[in-house]
């Protein structure tokens, strides 16, 4: 793996924390972009009470010197706001403090979670699910962004539908129709790359295979139940004819007039804008709970009310764009190397000159 993620922190703890390792060093990085993406993950209609608690922001614990990665592990961290009203129940040493979550959400981690895990309370489990922890991801991504942007990769996303509609009023409707009912809605959501030259990632190998990697990272965004790349679905029921993207050339530079696959072929990018969708499943805390059962009792009961969202899509779309960065920016660094950025750069602009040269690619 070139560039690798892995966070900690519990949705009432103190903080949440990453760590980003494998992004060359040399690359200008600044708070500012972080934090902007930070904000724009807290956004969205249809989010609940927590967001106006948080106002997210990062702090570099390491890896970062004067504004430029060092090519060490990158230590990211951002305070939980909240922590302040969870101190006693969230408190990493002493004697357990408050009632316990007994009460399984169906849809949530909550129950395989504490049969797994040997846990009387749910919270054990629900602190840990919870979608708090893409904060970290997309702080990783920022800086992923940033260093992908020195490549020519621009990361973009949009919403596509919340619930099935599809117009800005028509979805706001349909959100206020859900919050009144105590209920929630999931959606849709886009996420483009641009600037991706042809030939990252592999046709020999299933876990070299790139189409593999970004689905397997979006289906890691909590709530996400689907992923498609280009029309995957609504090409299954074309003809190969009407599906395949032809490839032209003119004054010997290759073309292509549709992207129907999404830019990727044989498990590679072809040098077309990488298209991704993801799908989110109504959140599953529901202030109109649902029948469960009780793990102490083991009897019926319905399931806990949490404050939580009624519709976080355009939050996992930004955490969407957050996945695309960090699987891309291991997919350059594998192949372009990751040391320091002006080797990482002038390998790239090599690569790219030759399938120029000998492809018209
Ligand atoms: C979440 C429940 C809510 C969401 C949270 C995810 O938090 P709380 O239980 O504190 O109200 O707001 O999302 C975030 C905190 C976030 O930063 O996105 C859940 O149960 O998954």
């Amino acid at each position: 793996m070139g560039v690798r993620y892995i966070s900690g922190g519990e949705s009432h703890g103190s903080r949440l924390v990453c760590i980003l390792e494998g992004l060359p060093a040399g690359v200008k990085v600044s708070s500012d972009f972080v934090n902007a993406e930070l904000k724009r993950r807290q956004g969205g209609y249809g989010r609940g009470g927590r967001m106006k608690i948080e106002s997210d922001c990062v702090e570099f614990l390491s890896g970062i010197r004067f504004g430029e990665t060092l090519g060490s592990p990158i230590t990211l961290s951002v305070e939980n706001r909240d922590w302040k009203n969870w101190q006693e129940k969230m408190s990493a040493e002493g004697i357990p403090f408050g009632e316990k979550v007994t009460n399984a959400r169906p849809g949530h981690a909550d129950l395989t979670g504490a049969a797994k895990f040997a846990r009387s309370d749910v919270r054990d489990i629900l602190e840990r699910s919870s979608a708090r922890e893409t904060a970290m991801r997309v702080a990783a991504g920022a800086l992923c962004k940033i260093f992908l942007k020195n490549c020519g990769v621009e990361i973009s996303g949009e919403v596509l539908s919340v619930g099935g509609a599809t117009g800005e009023e028509e979805i706001k409707n349909r959100i206020d129709a859900a919050k009144s009912l105590g209920d929630t809605v999931g959606g849709i959501f886009e996420i483009k790359i641009s600037g991706v030259p042809a030939g990252l990632g592999s046709h020999i190998q299933w876990d070299k295979k790139l189409d593999a990697k970004f689905a397997a990272a979006f289906m890691s965004i909590q709530a996400i139940k689907a992923v498609e790349l280009g029309d995957g679905f609504s090409n299954a029921s074309k003809l190969g004819s009407e599906v395949h993207d032809e490839i032209f050339i003119d004054d010997g530079k290759i073309f292509r007039k549709t992207n129907r696959a999404g830019g990727f072929e044989g498990g590679m990018t072809n040098g077309e804008d990488l298209i991704i969708r993801a799908a989110m499943k109504p959140i599953p805390t529901l202030m109109k709970p649902l029948r469960t059962i009780d793990i102490a009792t083991k009897t019926p009961t319905t399931a806990s009310k949490e404050r939580s969202d009624t519709c976080a899509i355009w939050a996992a779309e930004v955490v969407g764009e957050a996945m695309a960065a960090l699987v891309t920016a291991d997919a350059f660094v594998e192949k372009f190397g990751g040391d320091a950025l002006c080797d990482t750069l002038s390998n790239l602009k090599n690569y790219r000159a030759r399938l120029a040269r000998d492809f018209g690619l």
